[in-house]
């Protein structure tokens, strides 16, 4: 029997591979959308129109099209990614944030135990490694002491014990997935990776001049996002309901990310001065590339995460290193480099084009 999922955030980065995943498992995969003036599906345009995918309008803010949904799709399996995402952006929008990644999981929960699914429905919880915050130790494990430390971290902490009460007031097969940061070439642009080998690529084909990050020192144990999601589906392949860690084991600052991606387009980095000060200077020009702007300084920042993934291993069979760090920069260099470029070629396109139309050229 094909099995059925149901994936919220399925246009995000982690719910595009997951979907991609089940579909390649044979499952009938099914994703939540929100209603947006401008279509941007960017991440899942590949698979729409497949036999086995199919849309729905949902809302985690919106407990009805939740229980519409689930009473509708009736899934084996439901994969709650969606949510505010941003750490930084949860500060500008606290009530926002509350309301869908710490309110909308309750929300979920609730749309399966009102459908009659509690005994049959396995859900998963995307939780985070932000729920360490102001680390208590180090390296974290599921057994270390939360500080979560923003209010994207407060509310997703929400969805780690409601997650962990309906399974143990109901009885039901719920699961957070501790995941630490993971990216990819299909990660938001604004998340510190993603900013940083765009501009590199940018910057290496002329279109940018500068890049301007914050806090260069903060320490991050960043996965591949696509390695990831298989964590996700096993976490409830498990005989028992239970949350999981899932990280690589290695540590790099966000001054390491920048170095190694500027070193894939060529561009070789020396980081020199202190603080907002401090700058990231070509070596073969003397350029000034990188600098710090508090702009995107927060309010309290979590500065070193760095997790344990010890218990996936052993119990799951899961490999925390099938891609490395050096692996997963170069991958969204390349795809960035590649992105740049077609950037361009349009941009000529359309610059002769327009000169054509003008000179009668072309009509
Ligand atoms: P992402 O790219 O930001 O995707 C978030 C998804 O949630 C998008 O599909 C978005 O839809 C949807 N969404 C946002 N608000 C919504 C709402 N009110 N109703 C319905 N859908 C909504 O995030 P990601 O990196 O794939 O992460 C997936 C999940 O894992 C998130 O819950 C995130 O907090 C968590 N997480 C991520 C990481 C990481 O390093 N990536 C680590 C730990 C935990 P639109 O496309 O319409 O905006
Ligand atoms: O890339 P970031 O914005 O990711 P952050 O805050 O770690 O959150 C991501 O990972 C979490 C898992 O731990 C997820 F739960 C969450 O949903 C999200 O996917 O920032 C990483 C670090 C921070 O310490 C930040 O202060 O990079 C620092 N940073 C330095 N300059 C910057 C910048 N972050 C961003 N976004 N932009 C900068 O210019």
């Amino acid at each position: 029997m094909m099995k059925t999922a149901l994936i919220t955030g399925v246009t995000g980065q982690d719910g595009s591979f997951l979907a991609e995943f089940l579909l390649e498992k044979g499952y009938e995969v099914h994703g939540t959308i929100r209603r947006s003036s401008v279509d941007y599906r960017e991440r899942i345009a590949h698979l729409e129109g497949l036999p086995h995918f199919h849309l729905h309008y949902a809302d985690m803010g919106d407990s009805m099209s939740l229980l519409q949904v689930v009473g509708k799709v009736r899934p084996d399996e439901i994969y709650n990614l969606a949510a505010q995402s941003h750490v930084q952006v949860s500060f500008d929008s606290p009530e926002f944030t509350a309301d869908v990644d710490a309110t909308g999981v309750l929300r979920v929960l609730e749309a399966v135990r009102l459908c009659g699914l509690a005994a049959t429905c396995r859900i998963y919880q995307a939780s985070t490694s932000e729920l360490y915050g102001k680390v208590e130790e180090v390296p974290q494990n599921e057994n270390t002491p939360f500080h979560p430390y923003s209010p994207y971290a407060v509310a997703k902490l929400y969805g780690y014990w409601i997650v962990k009460e309906y399974r143990e007031a109901y009885g039901m097969f719920c699961c957070s997935g501790i995941l630490f940061n993971h990216e990819s070439e299909r990660r938001g642009e604004t998340f510190v990776t993603r900013k940083i080998t765009l501009a590199a690529a940018r910057i290496r084909q002329g279109k940018q001049e500068k890049l301007y990050l914050g806090n260069l020192s903060s320490l991050r144990d960043w996965g591949y996002a696509k390695d990831y999601v298989e964590c996700m589906w096993l976490i409830l392949q498990n005989d028992k309901p239970e949350d999981f860690v899932i990280a690589t084991g290695v540590q790099h600052s966000v001054r390491d990310f920048c170095r190694l991606a500027f070193h894939y387009v060529g561009i070789e980095l020396e980081f020199s001065g202190e603080g907002e000060n401090e700058k990231g200077v070509d070596k073969a020009t003397g350029k000034v590339l990188v600098e710090v702007s508090s702009d995107f300084y927060r309010p309290t920042d979590v500065v070193n995460l760095w997790g344990d993934p010890s218990k996936a291993r052993e119990q799951l069979g899961w490999n925390p290193v099938k891609t490395s760090f050096e692996q997963l920069v170069k991958i969204m260099v390349d795809a960035d480099m590649e992105k740049v470029a077609l950037e361009r070629a349009s941009d000529r396109i359309r610059t002769n084009l327009a000169e054509y139309l003008e000179k009668g050229i072309v009509k």
